[in-house]
């Protein structure tokens, strides 16, 4: 790590998301002194590859504007470099590396055959038109497409990125590269090559791991009430999914505050929480004026002082503090279900796991998006579109697979099961072996 942090200086965000994994795997690794011999970690910390570039374009009044552009290819020891491609006012090397850490492990948890990357752009879409956004996205195109293939690399969205953002990029891809092959992108609209049910995988399959692990607590999502941060995609599939369950959402969230929702979310609710994200205007107050009868807003509060049984981090990384942690508790939280990549800071996870509130790490609770991801790549492979019964049905076997391997590696003596230690072994196991049976390169 100290060498790591001199070689990276003022990478936090990458060097945290490292950290947290060499702990958790630490007692393994020094179990196998082949993987010391290949120099295994030092080569899997570092990403393959990083392309950075210029991206220009002209806004609606006419001003020219740049930003700067990113993929990172982290490993592609098990698969095609796999990850979404980030649209945010703060992205930079370091959160797009430790994304991209982070991926791998997480598709390496999948059970599907993908390695980790992860791309995007400084450029901020709030306030932004349609225009200014297909735009945006064109100009980025024409520097990415040279960077992946279906073969090579797929990208997907993230935050700030949805299906209008990849139809824009996709349109600009097949005209840049002549390529017409479906798979370069994933999450892609129904009528050109997208999977059914892949906007609403990541937060049902967060849902269906939570179920697991409440299971083997002998507990159910029935009834109990939901905190849930943010408001865009993973959000909303989340909200969904909780409410189909029996459980009760009772809050969500923006950069301007929480909406409580005593009587719970309601469907009419679930599908404003849509428009409000297209509408780039990033404000989740819009929900309580929408439905001033059932929502009241608190300016600059988080979901995390709305008292609830299970807290679902669905927002952004670090979203959630030690300070949080403890009102969650005191409020009566007794579960933590990170959505979110790197949802909570380190303390925050110290606390919940020295006070047995049941936690498990983003890489295992929202791996749903990135496998369904897979989904679409295996659909797009075969020309054939699945039903989504049958899309569902394999996303419900992959987060059982998740969660059993989450606790065939953190089972601990106590019978108790560390998520965060189960999650890191089992990807971490995976890729090393991979890179290890393919030779020094
Ligand atoms: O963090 C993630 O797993 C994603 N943004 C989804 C990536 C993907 O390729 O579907």
């Amino acid at each position: 790590m100290q060498r790591l942090a001199a070689k990276h200086p003022g990478e936090a965000e990458y060097l945290q998301a490292v950290q947290e994994v060499l702990e958790s795997i630490e007692e393994v690794y020094n179990r196998h002194p082949e993987f010391e011999k290949a120099k295994i970690i030092e080569r899997m910390v570092e990403p393959d590859r990083i392309f950075t570039f210029r991206v220009t374009w002209v806004d609606d009044r006419g001003e020219v504007q740049t930003n700067l552009g990113y993929r990172v290819q982290f490993n592609s020891a098990i698969g095609p470099y796999k990850g979404g491609l980030r649209f945010h006012r703060a992205v930079s090397p370091s959160m797009l590396k430790f994304l991209g850490f982070e991926q791998t492990f997480k598709n390496a948890l999948t059970t599907l055959p993908m390695g980790g990357a992860k791309g995007g752009s400084d450029f901020d879409p709030v306030g932004k038109s349609d225009d200014e956004i297909m735009r945006f996205c064109q100009a980025f195109m024409l520097e990415l497409w040279q960077c992946i293939g279906p073969d090579q690399d797929i990208p997907a969205g993230d935050v700030g990125v949805g299906s209008r953002e990849i139809g824009f990029l996709n349109g600009m891809y097949q005209k840049l590269a002549r390529e017409y092959h479906t798979g370069v992108l994933t999450g892609k609209g129904m009528a050109w090559g997208g999977s059914i049910l892949r906007p609403e995988a990541t937060g049902y399959g967060a849902l269906y791991f939570t179920q697991h692990m409440l299971d083997k607590v002998g507990k159910t999502l029935q009834g109990k009430h939901i905190a849930i941060s943010g408001f865009g995609n993973v959000a909303w599939g989340a909200a969904k999914k909780a409410t189909e369950l029996g459980a009760k959402v009772v809050a969500i969230s923006g950069p301007d505050g929480v909406c409580e929702i005593k009587d719970g979310i309601t469907g009419e609710m679930i599908d404003y929480m849509l428009l409000m994200r297209a509408s780039n205007r990033n404000r989740v107050q819009d929900m309580a004026d929408r439905f001033p009868d059932k929502v009241v807003f608190a300016a600059d509060k988080k979901a995390w002082t709305v008292p609830c049984d299970i807290a679902l981090p669905c927002a952004f990384q670090n979203e959630l503090s030690l300070d949080d942690a403890k009102q969650l508790k005191q409020n009566g939280c007794w579960c933590c279900c990170e959505v979110s990549n790197m949802g909570c800071q380190p303390d925050a996870i110290h606390f919940f796991l020295n006070n047995h509130i049941l936690f498990a790490p983003g890489k295992a609770v929202n791996a749903g998006g990135v496998a369904t991801s897979g989904l679409e790549m295996t659909q797009n492979a075969q020309h054939l579109n699945w039903t989504a019964q049958e899309v569902d049905n394999r996303l419900h076997h992959i987060m059982k697979a998740i969660h059993e391997q989450c606790v065939a590696h953190g089972t601990l003596p106590d019978g108790n099961i560390d998520y965060v230690k189960g999650a890191n072994i089992a990807g971490f196991m995976k890729v090393a072996q991979a890179m290890l049976e393919q030779g020094t390169i």
